[in-house]
């Protein structure tokens, strides 16, 4: 079998480029590991960027996100001495939407599927083969068949455990790691959120963030040990620490109720240069991985699908490679810049277990910089709502 681009994964990266490419009459297949309802199960972010909205535009599958998505045009931050507001309209003009992966994924596989797009599910043994020659091809396994597909171009959207960055020479590869020692407990449940925007909570029991998904649908996490397990948590316990890490005003009126998901999520900061070898790419969480604070994965993951949807579709409109040989560079130069972002975040709201009182005043005075100065207040609003591409 022969088709343009092989694209590896079918996650959000790999549906949206897939999407993209099919809008402009470039014919991809997509390979995923697992099935839809598997991928469609695993709830991950929730705040789009201007930037992803507009590629899903582009895309032409934004109909239920702009009927359904949340604007939120700025965030809470709370910490011992109080909570405050960073206002990203005021700072920027901009908003963010709050509508989750598991639902941008959805549009997406509909899409695919009302197009008559091909997607492969269930796929294993997946190989990339020639991505270094002018005819690569990409072979896998599926109902215990082989099979191989030649093609122009191999993207690897296939997530950080995929195989396509591993295909990079490791003499090629450079990468670039931070394993922070905690991780986040999330979980859904079926109540009102506990206020209309966001809250990131730094409290001396550990980090808290208050999100949502819609009107009835809350999304909360804890900071905690990567040696904890779902399981030790009743939903009573997480509820209690909840509201023990939240200003008063927000734990006097959360509203609790039975959770229908738990899960415990590592944090990670990881980057893998270059982007491109020969004739694979890479997109999304395959290339580099954020710590959440700050939602930049999923929207790291769009700005990737952005270059290299311009680079492909100038090679095969006019045979211009200029986007296609910058395409490392240009998705890089935004990526460490969001990594900055969530680490930064990340380190100013979290307990660290290492942390000695000097660190701890470091923090707090941070924090009551950024709460009484404009200029760091349009500075966080900036990096929130996403850098220009
Ligand atoms: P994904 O979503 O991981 O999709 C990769 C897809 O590739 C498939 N795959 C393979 N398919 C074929 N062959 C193989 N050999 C394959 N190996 C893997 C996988 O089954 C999967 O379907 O990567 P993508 O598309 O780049 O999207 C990136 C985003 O998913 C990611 O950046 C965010 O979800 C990160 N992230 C979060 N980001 C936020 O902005 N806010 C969050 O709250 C948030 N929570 C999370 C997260 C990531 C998590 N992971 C990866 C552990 C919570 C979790 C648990
Ligand atoms: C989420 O709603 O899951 C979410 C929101 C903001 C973040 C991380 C996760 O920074």
């Amino acid at each position: 079998m022969r088709t343009q681009v092989v694209i590896i994964g079918g996650g959000p990266s790999g549906l949206l480029l897939g999407q993209l490419l099919h809008g402009a009459g470039i014919e991809a297949v997509v390979l995923e590991r697992k099935t839809r309802d598997y991928v469609l199960g695993r709830i991950r972010a929730g705040v789009l960027e201007r930037g992803t909205v507009n590629l899903l535009k582009q895309a032409g599958v934004d109909a239920r996100l702009r009927a359904q998505g949340l604007a939120h045009d700025g965030t809470l931050l709370a910490s011992e001495a109080g909570c405050f507001r960073v206002d990203f309209k005021k700072h920027t003009g901009e908003t963010v939407m709050v509508y989750g992966q598991t639902e941008v994924t959805r549009d997406l596989y509909d899409a695919r599927e009302s197009v008559g797009a091909r997607t492969v599910f269930e796929v294993a043994d997946v190989a990339i083969n020639g991505a270094d020659s002018d005819s690569p091809s990409v072979t896998f396994q599926q109902d215990g068949k082989g099979h191989s597909i030649s093609c122009d171009y191999v993207v690897g959207c296939d997530g950080f455990h995929g195989i396509s960055r591993k295909t990079i020479p490791e003499d090629v590869r450079r990468e670039y790691e931070k394993v922070y020692p905690f991780g986040w407990f999330g979980i859904l449940s079926e109540t009102p959120p506990v206020d209309h925007e966001l809250i990131y909570a730094n409290s001396e029991r550990g980090f808290a963030l208050c999100s949502m998904r819609n009107a009835n649908l809350s999304r909360y996490y804890v900071q905690c040990s990567m040696a904890d397990h779902v399981d030790n948590w009743s939903d009573d316990d997480f509820w209690t620490e909840l509201k023990r890490r939240l200003p008063e005003q927000f734990a006097d009126r959360l509203i609790t109720g039975p959770t229908i998901e738990k899960s415990i999520a590592p944090l990670r900061s990881f980057v893998t240069e270059p982007m491109r070898w020969g004739r694979l790419f890479l997109c999304g969480d395959a290339a580099h991985i954020v710590p959440p604070t700050g939602a930049k994965g999923l929207n790291t993951a769009a700005s990737d699908v952005h270059y290299l949807f311009q680079g492909l579709h100038a090679w095969y409109d006019s045979g211009d490679t200029e986007g296609l040989d910058h395409y490392s560079e240009r998705a890089l130069a935004r990526v460490w810049k969001a990594e900055r972002f969530s680490w930064w975040f990340s380190s100013l709201m979290h307990r660290f277990p290492d942390q000695s009182d000097f660190d701890l005043r470091m923090q707090s005075a941070e924090i009551s910089f950024l709460r009484s100065n404009d200029a760091a207040q349009k500075a966080f609003a900036e990096n929130y709502v996403g850098l220009p591409y």
